[in-house]
């Protein structure tokens, strides 16, 4: 008996002392990389291959192509006020076909738009196809009003997040994005998202990561991320749930893979019941 205490002594003993190393590894606080800036009018920073993919098409593909369009149709329409008005032109042409004119301009937009569809389509398939070789899955439910975590691969770890308000908004926390219990990941891992609603249509939406999801009650919903560097990336609910869906922001943090596995042993205390039963077993196995 007095050595099983002495064994759940020990336990304790090193259980503090994971908690104390990870408060300390979390005094030098991970940099803020996503959010939105005031008067920002661009994409926030991408941290995924798909974000990147996504400012690509969006500042270097569709951007050139809509303002050529739109100069072109620009162009035409005062180029027509001007030689063409009642008094330019006193007696109208009455044409009313012209074949090859009808031709071009329902053929050209066709492959405009086809030729648009294949970037855009390969960005959508790459946000849509799960790798093979995902590291772990993270399940997101969305609540009236707040986001739920759950991590199958790790004790079932499970925790709400809300999000912190009045005088819990100590320094360094941002109003309507920082939250009690960030989401935390591993850097340089493929993380597999599920995302499904527990009550309304709510939506994952994570802007630095490229992700917006839909969180269906009844549905489960994938996608995935992997962000290489580590740092605070936040989000929010982007379907509109009710009266306090402005009040359910997503934070993210991406850690470096030993400081995630201190926060998954300090988590698998706090945020599972899992932690006795596992000392339980070894309690058994030992007598
Ligand atoms: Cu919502």
């Amino acid at each position: 008996m007095k050595y099983l205490n002495m064994i759940s002594l020990i336990k304790y003993l090193s259980a503090f002392a994971v908690i104390a190393l990870f408060s300390a590894s979390s005094v030098l606080a991970i940099e803020v990389l996503g959010m939105p800036k005031d008067y920002q009018i661009n994409f926030q920073n991408a941290a995924t291959t798909n974000m990147q993919d996504i400012v690509w098409f969006h500042n270097w593909f569709l951007f050139p192509i809509i303002t050529v369009i739109t100069l072109f149709v620009m162009f035409l329409l005062i180029y027509i006020l001007f030689r063409f008005n009642a008094k330019r032109n006193p007696v109208p042409s009455r044409t009313t076909h012209n074949t090859l004119i009808e031709v071009i301009w329902t053929v050209l937009p066709i492959l405009i738009l086809a030729i648009i569809a294949v970037p855009s389509f390969r960005i959508l398939y790459t946000q849509q196809t799960i790798p093979q070789n995902a590291d772990m899955t993270i399940k997101a439910t969305g609540h009236q009003w707040y986001w739920g975590y759950e991590y199958p691969d790790h004790s079932d770890i499970a925790f709400d997040s809300l999000p912190l308000e009045g005088d819990e908004l100590t320094d360094g926390k941002i109003r309507l994005l920082s939250v009690d219990n960030p989401l935390v990941v591993p850097a340089g891992k493929i993380v597999r998202l599920q995302v499904t609603g527990a009550d309304v249509i709510h939506n994952w939406a994570m802007p630095s990561f490229g992700i917006k999801t839909d969180a269906v009650p009844g549905r489960l919903n994938e996608t995935w991320f992997m962000v290489e560097e580590p740092g605070v990336y936040y989000g929010q609910c982007s379907e509109l749930c009710g009266i306090r869906h402005a009040f359910m922001p997503i934070e993210v943090h991406v850690l470096a893979e030993e400081d995630f596995d201190i926060w998954l042993q300090k988590a698998k205390m706090e945020f599972t019941n899992l932690g006795y039963t596992t000392q339980s077993k070894e309690y058994a196995e030992l007598n």
